[in-house]
C-alpha cells in the first residue's frame, strides 16, 4: 500500500495535489508573422506580463514567424495542442468565423483602439460559437486599412484593375471598388511584391515600417476602411490543466491586453509613416470628400453581403450589427 502510494507520488508529482503543482509550467505559444509586427510584440508583452503575475510558475516560449503554426493552421494546431496557445487572424479563413467578421465590415472605425474594443465587447455578449472549442485570450484589430502602393492611387479610376493584397473582407472591398484583389496571409506579401505578383496591398500602415514595405511601396493612399481581426486562443484542455490561480491571471489579463494592443496598434501607425517619409520619401495621398464618399457607397452592399452570409451559418446578424453600431458610438463618440 506505502509502495502504491509512493509510486503514484513519483507519477503524478505530488500526492493529492494537483499534477500542475509539480513544477514550472511551459507553454508553447504559435504566431504567423514575423517578430517585428504587431501581433508578436503583443504576444511578447503577454508574456512578460503573465511570468510576472505567476511569479515564475507559468514560462511562455514564443514561436514567431510561422516556426511552430502557419496564418491558415493556427485554429486547428492550437484545437489539436499543437501548440498550446496562438494568434490567428479571422480574415484569413473565409466562412470559419461568421459572427466575428463583423468587425471587418467597411463601419468607419477610426481607430485600432476602439475596434479592438467593439470586438471584445461583442464576443462577450454574442459568445459566437466559432470559438466555443477554445479559450480565448485576447481579441483585438489591426488599425484602419490603407493603400499601399507601386503606383500613386488618388481617384477611384487608379483601382480599376489594380492587382493589390489582400485577405477577407479587405479583398472583398478592394473587389467593389474595382481593383483586382490577390488574397493571400502578409507572410506571403514581401515575395508577392517583390515579384510584382501585386502592385501593393491594403492593410495598416505600421507594416511600411514593421514589415519594410515602404522600400517597395512610395505612394500611401488613406482610406479607413475597415480593420482586420484577430483572436488569440488556447487549447481548452492545456487551460483547463492549469492551477486556478494561474488561470484566474489569464483571465484578468483579457481585456487589458485587448486594450493595450489597439492603443500600441494606433501609436505605431504614426511612427511607422513618420519613419517611412523620413527614410524613404513615401507621399501620403489625401482623398478628397467626394471621391471617399463615392468609394464608401460602393461598398455598402457588403454589409448585406455580411449579414446573408452570418445569418446562414445561425448568426443573429441583425442583431450583433445592431450591437456593433451602438458599441462604435460609445467608444468613438
Ligand atoms: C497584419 C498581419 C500580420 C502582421 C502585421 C499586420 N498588420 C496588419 C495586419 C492585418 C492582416 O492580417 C493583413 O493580412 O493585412
Amino acid at each position: 500500500m506505502i509502495l502504491a502510494i509512493g509510486v503514484c507520488c513519483l507519477v503524478f508529482g505530488c500526492l493529492g495535489a494537483s499534477p500542475a503543482l509539480a513544477g514550472p509550467i511551459t507553454l508553447r505559444y504559435a504566431n504567423f508573422p514575423p517578430a517585428s509586427t504587431f501581433p508578436c510584440v503583443q504576444m511578447e508583452r503577454w508574456k512578460k506580463e503573465v511570468e510576472k503575475r505567476t511569479d515564475g510558475q507559468v514560462s511562455i516560449e514564443t514561436y514567431p514567424g510561422g516556426t511552430l503554426l502557419g496564418a491558415k493552421n493556427m485554429l486547428r494546431g492550437v484545437m489539436k495542442g499543437q501548440a498550446d496557445i496562438g494568434c490567428l487572424c479571422m480574415s484569413y479563413q473565409p466562412g470559419v468565423f461568421p459572427m466575428t467578421t463583423v468587425a471587418e465590415l467597411p463601419v468607419g472605425f477610426a481607430s485600432s483602439a476602439v475596434a479592438s474594443r467593439v470586438l471584445y465587447e461583442l464576443y462577450r455578449m454574442h459568445t459566437p460559437k466559432e470559438f466555443a472549442k477554445v479559450k480565448v485570450l485576447a481579441l483585438f484589430t489591426s488599425a484602419p486599412t490603407n493603400i499601399m502602393s507601386r503606383v500613386p492611387v488618388r481617384s477611384i479610376t487608379d483601382f480599376t484593375g489594380l492587382e493589390l493584397r489582400a485577405s477577407g473582407m479587405a479583398s472583398r472591398v478592394l473587389d467593389r471598388l474595382g481593383a483586382t484583389p490577390v488574397s493571400m496571409p502578409m507572410p506571403e506579401t514581401p515575395e508577392a511584391l517583390q515579384k510584382g505578383l501585386v502592385k501593393g496591398l491594403m492593410s495598416s500602415l505600421e507594416v511600411m515600417q514593421d514589415m519594410n514595405f515602404a522600400e517597395y511601396c512610395p505612394y500611401v493612399t488613406r482610406t479607413d476602411f475597415q480593420v482586420y481581426p484577430f483572436a488569440v486562443i488556447m487549447n481548452k484542455r492545456a487551460f483547463d490543466r492549469l492551477p486556478v490561480a494561474v488561470q484566474k491571471v489569464l483571465d484578468d489579463l483579457i481585456l487589458e491586453q485587448s486594450v493595450w494592443t489597439g492603443r500600441y496598434m494606433d501609436e505605431h501607425v504614426l511612427d511607422s509613416l513618420a519613419w517611412s517619409q523620413k527614410t524613404y520619401g513615401v507621399e501620403t495621398i489625401t482623398l478628397d470628400r467626394e471621391q471617399h464618399a463615392l468609394m464608401q457607397e460602393k461598398l455598402a452592399p457588403l454589409i448585406e453581403e455580411w449579414k446573408a452570409k452570418a445569418t446562414d451559418k445561425g448568426v443573429d446578424a441583425e442583431a450583433v450589427l445592431a450591437d456593433l453600431y451602438r458599441l462604435r458610438d460609445t467608444y468613438q463618440p
